[in-house]
């Protein structure tokens, strides 16, 4: 189907999609065997300019929005969706300096996240604050010309490797959410340190570490926006996330998909390829519908984004829903129709399923999406 790209959006396409191929699917095994960060290809995407995709021309970026973003992150994540987290995740990172920086702030911090020397990492959630993201307890102190940080974020992406960080914390928690407000601080600020580095299921090419504050020192100049509109700097941060956790998903689909098919031509049973069986075939087509109807949801949401539309939570949060239950179904499937070697690490389909499930549980649980669709549904509805 055509999405309507223009004339660079799929040169973008083509690269990414080369480089998946080239680059990135060999050694997505290795990665995801060894859980080691991809050093060698966030180096090669910082030269293939991934890294510049949404950051403003004046920043060093090269202007782009939400679609160039999930066209290199669809295309990245059907050879490993663990490894292209290395850019989506710095993105997740970069846009609360790029919603709510100053001038003087995206002068700062910018430019070499555009250039891919410094990655970034969104800090919101804790042990207590997940899915309840308003009940964070970081705290953040005023004191002279600084702010002093104290409390723990985990399962933070890109925490250990990220030079920049976006935290969230309570600068007066008798407020609650209302209460916390965004920083910017620097892996080498006193007081930061990096704690347990998950083992996880899938996306183990992707870094997942606690990141902990104590004492922590952040100049003032670090705050994000004004006191107490920490909450808001994060759900817009979401918002705008999304629709690249949703191309993460639709890539891993993808990829799992191809896969499947490629093995449905060479496997033969009862003498013939199984994919002369209406059985395998029906498969298939469902996998690939399904597959198609996630990309057109999230390329139409993302050039609605690109195009300053207003409020787009809700479809925001569809595109994560949908792409991510998309890919549970067409990664399972997938195992499904590799059969016995479907369950073996000697194939590439187990990892696909591995690397889905996330999709429905990070940047907000499929549970949360729904919740924000349906609120957004009670306060649109105007009836006949
Ligand atoms: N944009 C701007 N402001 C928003 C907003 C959005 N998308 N969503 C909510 N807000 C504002 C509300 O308007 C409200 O403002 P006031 O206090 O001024 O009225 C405030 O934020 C609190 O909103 P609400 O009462 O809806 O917040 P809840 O505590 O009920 O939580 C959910 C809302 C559950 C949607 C939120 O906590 C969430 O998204 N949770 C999932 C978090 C997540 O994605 N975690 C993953 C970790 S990050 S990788």
């Amino acid at each position: 189907m055509d999405y309507f790209f223009t004339e660079e959006q799929q040169e973008l396409q083509k690269l990414a999609r080369k480089v998946a191929r080239e680059k990135v699917f060999p050694v997505a095994a290795h990665y995801d065997q060894t859980g080691e960060f991809p050093w060698d290809l966030v180096k090669l995407f910082a030269e293939l300019d991934f890294f510049r995709l949404c950051i403003d021309f004046d920043y060093g970026g090269m202007g782009g929005g939400v679609t160039d973003l999930s066209i290199v992150t669809e295309e990245l994540s059907a050879a490993c969706g663990g490894i292209a987290l290395s850019v989506a995740g710095t993105m997740l990172g970069a846009f609360p300096i790029i919603l709510y920086g100053t001038p003087q702030q995206k002068e700062k911090f910018l430019p070499a996240i555009a250039d891919g020397k410094h990655l970034a990492g969104f800090c919101l959630t804790e042990p207590e604050a997940g899915s309840d993201a308003g009940n964070v307890r970081t705290r953040a102190v005023k004191k002279g010309d600084k702010y002093i940080l104290n409390g723990k974020k985990h399962f933070i992406t890109n925490g250990g490797v990220a030079k920049i960080y976006t935290v969230i914390a309570l600068t007066n928690p008798e407020k609650g959410s209302r209460g916390a407000s965004a920083f910017v601080v620097e892996s080498d600020s006193p007081g930061l340190s990096i704690g347990k580095k998950e083992d996880k299921m899938g996306i183990r090419a992707s870094a997942t570490s606690e990141v902990i504050f104590e004492d922590c020192e952040v100049p003032v100049d670090n705050l994000l926006g004004r006191e107490g509109q920490g909450f808001a700097v994060a759900m817009k941060t979401l918002d705008k996330s999304r629709p690249g956790v949703a191309a993460q998903a639709l890539g891993i689909a993808q990829g799992a998909f191809e896969a499947a098919v490629n093995y449905a031509r060479k496997r033969e049973q009862f003498g013939q390829p199984i994919i002369a069986f209406q059985a395998i075939q029906t498969m298939l087509a469902d996998m690939a519908t399904q597959i198609e109807a996630a990309r057109a949801l999230i390329y139409s949401t993302a050039k609605m984004i690109d195009a300053n539309m207003k409020n787009f939570s809700k479809e925001s949060a569809m595109c994560k829903v949908f792409a991510s239950d998309v890919a549970m179904k067409v990664t399972t499937d997938a195992v499904q129709i590799f059969g016995g070697y479907g369950y073996m690490k000697d194939y590439p389909a187990e990892k696909y399923m591995r690397d889905a499930k996330i999709t429905q549980i990070y940047e907000g649980t499929n549970q949360i999406q729904r919740n924000v669709i349906a609120q957004r549904i009670i306060r649109e509805s105007v009836g006949f």
